[in-house]
């Protein structure tokens, strides 16, 4: 069996990042994390560009604009939604995940989704750096696997 995966190689890509403002307190953690994870990986300072956006609801048109034009081997998208403090939670989560899997599919530039849904703001704060995990880190190893991956596939997006 013929097997094909990405590794977790640079290649001299270049990486976007769309950060949301709304509840930056736990989103800059996240972009600190994919930002750190993504330079430890070798990804040259010059090679990463951070755009923000207000909310996790913009992650989707930014993300379009920045997949679009062809400059950036994968972009990752950060936020964070707490059901806790709205009573449009699920629909924000929702256009949030859709869009960004719309844009991905639409122009075949992996878009990947790094919000944090939770219930809490504390269980924000563990999923950004604390006990579980860094979301944002995480998604800096999906956007380089994926990124070495789609050229590995052939054909085209
Ligand atoms: N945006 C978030 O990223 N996280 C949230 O928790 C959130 N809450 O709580 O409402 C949120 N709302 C803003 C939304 O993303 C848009 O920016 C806004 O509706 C304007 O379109």
């Amino acid at each position: 069996m013929r097997t094909i995966e990405g590794n977790l190689l640079h290649g001299g890509r270049r990486f976007a990042l769309v950060a949301s403002r709304f509840n930056d307190f736990v989103t800059r953690r996240l972009v600190e994390g994919c930002a750190d994870m993504l330079r430890r990986h070798g990804v040259d300072e010059d090679h990463l560009t951070l755009a923000w956006v207000p909310g996790s609801f913009e992650l989707p048109v930014a993300a379009r604009r920045l997949a679009a034009s062809g400059e950036y081997a994968a972009v990752i998208c950060l936020g964070t939604v707490i059901r806790g403090e709205t009573s449009h939670y699920d629909l924000v989560c929702r256009e949030a995940a859709s869009g960004v899997a719309a844009v991905s599919r639409d122009t075949g530039v992996p878009c990947i989704f790094g919000v944090v849904t939770t219930d809490t703001l504390e269980q924000a704060i563990h999923r950004a750096g604390s006990k579980s995990g860094n979301k944002g880190a995480d998604a800096a190893l999906a956007a380089l696997e994926m990124a070495d991956l789609l050229p590995r596939l052939g054909g085209k997006g």
